[in-house]
C-alpha cells in the first residue's frame, strides 16, 4: 500500500514509482511468459505488428530503424497474467488513488528490443480515451530493470494539473516536442518488481532502448466504473472487468456492443448510437475539439 507521503506525492506530481511491489522471482516468471507470448505472436503465428509511433521515428539517431513489440489485453493470452492484474498488491494501490472501485480499461505489453527499442513521444493518455471525471490511471509493471539507457518512462511532474492539453495527431497523438522534450522530462528508472502509477493526464514518454537487453513492461489502465467515457473509442474485450470493489451501476456484465441503450452509465438520448455519436448528457465531449485516434494509447 502507499504511505501517506506517497499518496501526497501522487496528488502533487501525478505519478508515483512504487519500489519492489512484486518480487524479482515472480517478475522473472511473468517476463518469460510475456516473451513466450511475443514469440507466439511475432514468430509462430506472425500476428504481431510493430507498435512504433510514426512521430517516434524522428527521435531515433541516424535514422536507424527501431521497433517495439506489443500486445493488448494480455490476460486473454496467459492465465498467469490474468492473475497478475487482480493481484491485491497492485489493485490496493489503484484503489487508494482512484477510490474503492477499480475497473479495467485495457492492458498492454511492451517489449522494447535491445539496441533499438522505440521511444515514445511525450503525451497524455487522455486524448486516446477521454473520460468525464479523469479518474483514469496507468500502472506500469516492470519485469526487468529499466535504467535510463533502456528507455525508462519519463514524466512531467505536476502536468496532471494542466487538464487535457492540445495534441498533434500526426504519427500518434503527442504534445509539442519543442515544448516537451523527452530528454528534459523526469526519468523514472526502475528495477524488476517496481510499478509506476500515473494519471492519464500526466505527460509522459520514454527514450530509445540502446542497451543490450530488452525492456519488458505491462501497462494496466484503470478507472472508476462511475467515470463514463466522453466518447466511445478505444474499446476492447477486456474492458469493464472489476479489479477491486464493485461496479455500483451494475452495467459491466454485458459484453461491449454497439447497443448501450439499457446501460445506466452510457445514456444515449434514448437511442443506441454509433461510435463517435455516443455521448453523456447528449453532448459530445472531446477536449480541445480533437477527434479521437482509433489506435494507440
Ligand atoms: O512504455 C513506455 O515507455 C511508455 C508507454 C506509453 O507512454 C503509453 O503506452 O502511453
Amino acid at each position: 500500500m502507499l504511505t501517506d507521503d506517497q499518496v501526497e506525492f501522487y496528488r502533487e506530481r501525478g505519478y508515483v514509482l512504487v519500489k519492489g511491489l512484486f518480487n524479482k522471482d515472480e517478475m522473472a516468471r511473468h517476463r518469460q511468459a510475456l516473451h513466450d507470448l511475443a514469440h507466439r505472436l511475432y514468430v509462430e503465428t506472425n500476428r504481431g505488428s510493430d507498435a512504433t509511433w510514426g512521430a517516434a521515428r524522428d527521435y531515433v539517431e541516424g535514422g536507424k530503424t527501431s521497433s517495439l513489440q506489443h500486445c493488448h489485453d494480455v490476460q486473454f493470452y496467459d492465465a498467469g497474467l490474468a492473475r497478475l492484474i487482480v493481484d491485491e498488491r497492485l489493485t490496493g494501490i489503484a484503489a487508494q488513488i482512484i477510490g474503492p472501485n477499480v475497473q479495467l480499461h485495457h492492458t498492454k505489453m511492451f517489449i522494447k528490443p535491445s539496441e533499438k527499442g522505440s521511444p515514445f513521444p511525450m503525451h497524455q493518455d487522455a486524448p486516446f480515451f477521454p473520460h468525464e471525471n479523469h479518474s483514469m490511471i496507468a500502472a506500469i509493471v516492470h519485469f526487468d530493470d529499466a535504467p535510463l539507457e533502456k528507455g525508462c518512462v519519463r514524466v512531467v511532474p505536476g502536468s496532471h494539473k494542466l487538464g487535457l492539453l492540445p495534441h498533434d495527431s500526426s504519427g500518434g497523438w503527442h504534445v509539442d516536442p519543442e515544448l516537451y522534450k523527452v530528454e528534459d522530462a523526469t526519468p523514472c528508472p526502475a528495477e524488476a518488481g517496481d510499478v509506476l502509477f500515473f494519471s492519464y493526464l500526466t505527460i509522459h514518454g520514454s527514450g530509445i532502448n540502446s542497451s543490450p537487453e530488452a525492456r519488458t513492461t505491462l501497462l494496466i489502465q484503470m478507472r472508476d466504473p462511475l467515470d463514463p467515457p466522453s466518447i466511445r473509442t478505444h474499446e476492447s474485450r477486456g474492458q469493464g472487468m472489476m479489479l477491486a470493489g464493485v461496479d455500483p451501476s451494475c452495467c459491466t456484465t454485458k459484453p461491449i456492443s454497439d447497443d448501450h441503450s439499457d446501460n445506466p452509465v452510457h445514456k444515449v438520448n434514448g437511442t443506441a448510437g454509433s461510435c463517435g455519436e455516443v455521448t453523456m448528457g447528449g453532448e459530445v465531449k472531446m477536449g480541445g475539439g480533437m477527434a479521437p485516434p482509433t489506435m494507440g494509447g
